[in-house]
């Protein structure tokens, strides 16, 4: 690490947010050198950051506790990851969060120690050796908005020491916390309304954007944000390859506007960027900012100054189930292509441990003809299971029973018609269920960026009620799709009468296939083809190599549906193709191309491809 070429990089970025703080800027300069010294040599399986850009890069989320229990639980399973090619794993909070409600470990109390629970830092640290020298790399969360109410910071604000105070956003009356809320909106309107919160040992408002016991972080402080960076480091020193930070666009804050999004959070994340890749160059970044998608973007950074390398694509995946419920394609179709530059990628997912807000395109509704208030109110009560013929069954999260404004929360498999194709012992209603998921999985697996499967999906984990009886959890509806998996049902994907079976090895053969299909390849670049038919949704995915191109068709409707040959001839599709999961050939001699109910297409030239095909 050259630390003159680091100081040089960084430095207008600095004083842009703290003018006149050489001090503290050496400060932050030699804080960065000392964690270099701990740095052990052999942590990282490759030196570059390139694995992001591999399309043999397949996560999974988890909760480690949820999943079997502790990291030792974790290690005994790495033989299941393998079956599945899963060589990532986004494992959530880990660390010490707060007793009671801790928002499913998002109120951090120690960022250094990791939930007792679940081991301890040595453990920790020598299973991501073990899972490097699996093959797999590791993801953890760091939650860089707040720290939970009884974090060491917050104890000692609350013991009245000043120095720490300054470490949140604290006010001895409501008259300044009122000129925020002024342009505020409320993260969790239902549960944790309003952004400020009085505390009563300090006879303090205390800025809690998020739940009253998670307390911002006031990084107009550049003691705040020093400790930030050594946290961040200290991660990296542990062989972390990828860091999640955690609700990115909140964390600058200034009255009078309405502190999501402003400039300065570009600023710090482009510094996190710019000492990891000069610290660690392999560790990679990636934002959560489930904002609109021309905001989220932005937090790619430009070539000449990267902000995070990964992003969530909250878009996609919102479109996915908006054409799934409307069974239009145009949504998906019409929806830009956001390219990050060169060194960036999204992370594809259909579900997560959060709940769906439906951030759509408004533009783009209108172009299609839909009102989209009107339009936001039927996919929440096509996805809570109320509107007629719905296939889904799930809850509402943060329902404004004023406005009528809520999300939905859901398992992948009860929002895509399992559970009520099983509640209703409808045989006809469980294959389409099962299609549908199917759909999605290859949705998300073979687009352009990394996917990430939530785990407990592949095995159609069905919603789980019995939060509802935790009194820490029954608020959150998110908790409908947390729950412990299911050992049990893992037996079920041996037996081919089990809709597990169907699932699984249905979602193993599309991971092994974009393996295959794209072995010493890769995607730079998805075109949309067009057709007449509203249903299909049609990507051209160009790819490195010359003549390996892909052509992907998904029918996003129960109904038999059919593309013009004509029309995909004219937009230069004019091959002899096979469909790489499936086996069949597509002659385009023919005037027409046949989709089953969600059926979905994944097309190569003939003469270009070389591996074997065949249904599972
Ligand atoms: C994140 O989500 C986490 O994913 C949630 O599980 C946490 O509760 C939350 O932060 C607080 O730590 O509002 O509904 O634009 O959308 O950060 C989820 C980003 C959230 C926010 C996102 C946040």
């Amino acid at each position: 690490m050259n630390i003159d070429y680091l100081k040089k990089q960084i430095s207008e970025d600095y004083f842009k947010l703290y003018p006149h703080r050489e001090q503290d800027f050496e400060e932050l300069l030699d804080e960065i050198l000392k964690y270099h010294t701990y740095m052990k040599d052999d942590l990282f399986i490759t030196k570059s950051p390139e694995w992001i850009h591999s399309p043999n890069t397949i996560g999974m989320m988890l909760y480690v506790d949820l999943f079997n229990g502790d990291i030792d639980g974790l290690l005994n399973k790495i033989s299941y990851f393998k079956t599945l090619n899963i060589n990532l794993l986004h494992l959530m909070p880990l660390v010490k969060s707060r007793k009671g409600d801790n928002d499913g470990g998002y109120a951090v109390s120690n960022y250094r120690e990791l939930n007792p629970k679940l081991g301890d830092m040595n453990s920790f640290e020598n299973a991501i050796k073990v899972f490097h020298d699996n093959g797999i790399r590791i993801c953890i969360d760091y939650v860089i908005n707040h720290t939970a109410d009884d974090h060491e910071w917050a104890i000692k604000a609350k013991s009245g020491d000043k120095e720490y105070q300054n470490y949140y956003f604290m006010y001895d009356d409501y008259t300044i916390p009122k000129q925020y809320e002024a342009y505020l909106n409320s993260v969790f309107p239902k549960v944790a309304p309003g952004n400020y919160t009085y505390v009563e040992e300090i006879n303090k408002w205390v800025m809690t954007t998020f739940y009253p016991f998670q307390w911002d972080l006031n990084y107009r402080n550049p003691k705040v944000f020093k400790a930030m960076v050594a946290n961040l480091l200290f991660y990296a020193n542990l062989g972390i390859d990828m860091i999640r930070l955690d609700a990115i666009p909140y964390i600058w804050k200034t009255l009078g506007t309405s502190c999501r999004n402003l400039p300065e959070v570009h600023i710090i994340l482009r510094i996190f960027r710019t000492i990891l890749m000069e610290y660690s160059p392999a560790t990679v970044l990636l934002g959560e900012s489930i904002v609109a998608p021309e905001i989220i973007v932005k937090y790619f950074g430009n070539d000449s100054k990267l902000e995070c390398d990964l992003l969530y694509n909250a878009s996609y995946m919102v479109e996915i189930w908006n054409s799934l419920a409307t069974r239009d394609a145009r949504h998906i179709q019409n929806m830009p292509i956001y390219k990050g530059n060169r060194s960036t990628e999204w992370i594809n997912y259909a579900r997560c441990h959060d709940d769906i807000g439906w951030g759509l395109d408004e533009i783009n509704l209108r172009r299609l003809g839909f009102d989209p208030l009107a339009h936001k109110q039927f996919l929440i009560d096509f996805y809570l299971g109320n509107f007629q013929d719905s296939f889904s069954i799930g809850e509402l999260y943060e329902y404004d029973p004023i406005t009528k404004d809520a999300r939905n929360s859901g398992t992948l498999a009860s929002l895509s018609g399992l559970e009520k194709a099983l509640l209703e012992r409808d045989n006809y209603k469980l294959e389409l269920a099962l299609k549908r998921i199917n759909l999605i999985n290859a949705l998300i697996i073979f687009r352009k960026g990394i996917p990430m499967i939530y785990s407990g999906d592949e095995i159609g984990l069905l919603n789980n009620y019995d939060y509802k009886k935790d009194e820490d959890k029954k608020h959150d509806s998110r908790w409908l799709h947390r729950q412990k998996f299911d050992w049990g049902k893992l037996n079920n994907i041996d037996k081919c009468d089990a809709y597990e079976y169907f699932i699984f090895n249905n979602l193993k053969k599309i991971i092994s296939t974009r393996k295959e299909v794209l072995v010493n390849n890769r995607i730079i670049e998805e075109n949309i083809i067009y057709s007449d038919n509203i249903h299909v949704l049609i990507i051209e995915q160009i790819t490195e190599i010359d003549d390996e191109n892909l052509i992907l068709i998904f029918n996003f409707s129960e109904d038999r549906q059919i593309v013009e040959t004509q029309q995909l001839k004219r937009q230069g599709v004019e091959k002899h193709m096979v469909e790489l999961i499936q086996g069949k050939e597509l002659n385009f001699t023919n005037e027409y191309i046949q989709l089953g109910p969600y059926e979905f297409l994944i097309l190569k030239e003939k003469n270009s491809c070389k591996i074997e095909t065949g249904y599972i």
